[in-house]
């Protein structure tokens, strides 16, 4: 009882803790791999937050960018003197060079990186301090000078909760970390969301952007799913592809995961991905006896050759452990 006062009175004194002192000058990041919705979004939300606070603020080229997510960034939200080694998609090979160039015309006071750890960064500051918000907890939680990590949802969400940044973008890093409210506190990321609902998160902006999110699946998926080798018993499911291109795996993977719970699926190469959606049982002793290795729900093995009795023999396996459960 007592310490249930003491917590509701830590989440008061929290919600009163004046937001943070800002720079003049910020340079925001996300790490240099992975590029994904939440360190795209959250790095935007940062931009459209300082500048309207009248300070200056810009982020980097990335090294990779997804077609779903390119919508997010404009030229503008990079200095002009980064443009000329840019992309169409805002990419570029080497962000040090591009940062190098900055840095002769503008130098940030300081570089705030979300959404990853500081190793993570991907170029040499030159001297900037860096700032980090993260919600990967490798290093344990920080809340100091040069970082504030925590768990939570998505950075997005911390950028809400603790700095009190509402710029409806963050839509997108709570969808995407959260896989659209299904995993990583997404009780929480809804309570994240209803912030952004009173900061102008509108059914018809909330639906734009899923509709952005929600890309066209490329059609030799549909291709590759008429054209391979499907054999099931039960919830799950065997499949030999024709197909090697490993983007086309990833998402007839995700196709037939409606379908079975549990996935064997042999690629033209010879990589073999597994996986289960029963957590009492693991994939892992079939992927590392194929030279493999992973986790209890998902791993990858491989096999040095397609021939009949070496795919009807991990078939054997893989039903043995996973062909009668429900
Ligand atoms: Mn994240």
């Amino acid at each position: 009882m007592l310490r249930n006062a003491f917590l509701a009175f830590k989440r008061l004194i929290e919600r009163w803790r004046p937001g943070r002192v800002w720079a003049e000058r910020t340079l925001v990041v996300g790490p240099v791999q992975p590029v994904d919705g939440d360190s795209v979004a959250s790095t935007k939300a940062l931009i459209l937050h300082l500048r309207k606070l009248g300070k200056e603020a810009f982020t980097l080229p990335t090294v990779h960018m997804y077609k779903q997510l390119r919508w997010i960034l404009h030229p503008s939200d990079l200095h002009p003197t980064c443009l000329p080694y840019v992309t169409e998609d805002l990419t570029t090979a080497c962000v040090q060079q591009a940062y190098d160039a900055l840095l002769e015309k503008w130098r940030p006071d300081e570089i705030v990186l979300v959404d990853g750890q500081a190793e993570k960064l991907g170029f040499d500051t030159r001297g900037v301090s860096v700032f980090t918000v993260d919600h990967h907890l490798g290093h344990g939680p920080r809340d100091d000078r040069n970082a504030y990590i925590q768990p939570a949802p998505a950075a997005g969400c911390l950028l809400i909760e603790r700095f009190g940044i509402c710029e409806p973008i963050l839509a997108v890093a709570i969808l995407t970390d959260t896989f659209w409210l299904r995993k990583n506190m997404p009780g929480r990321a809804v309570d994240a969301l209803y912030a952004l609902r009173r900061h102008g998160l509108t059914d018809e902006v909330l639906s734009a952007i899923q509709s952005e999110l929600m890309v066209p699946k490329d059609p030799r998926v549909l291709e590759a799913l008429r054209g391979c080798d499907l054999r099931y018993q039960g919830t799950a499911a065997f499949v030999v592809l024709k197909e090697k291109n490993p983007e086309i795996h990833r998402d007839v993977v995700g196709i037939l995961g409606y379908t079975f719970r549990h996935l064997c699926v042999v690629r033209a190469d010879g990589y073999v991905s597994l996986s289960t959606k029963d957590n009492a049982k693991s994939v892992r002793p079939i992927a590392i006896k194929y030279g493999g290795d992973g986790h209890r729900n998902s791993a990858a093995g491989y096999l040095q050759t397609l021939e009949p009795s070496v795919l009807d023999d991990l078939q054997a396996r893989f039903m043995a452990e996973f062909g009668d459960c429900q």
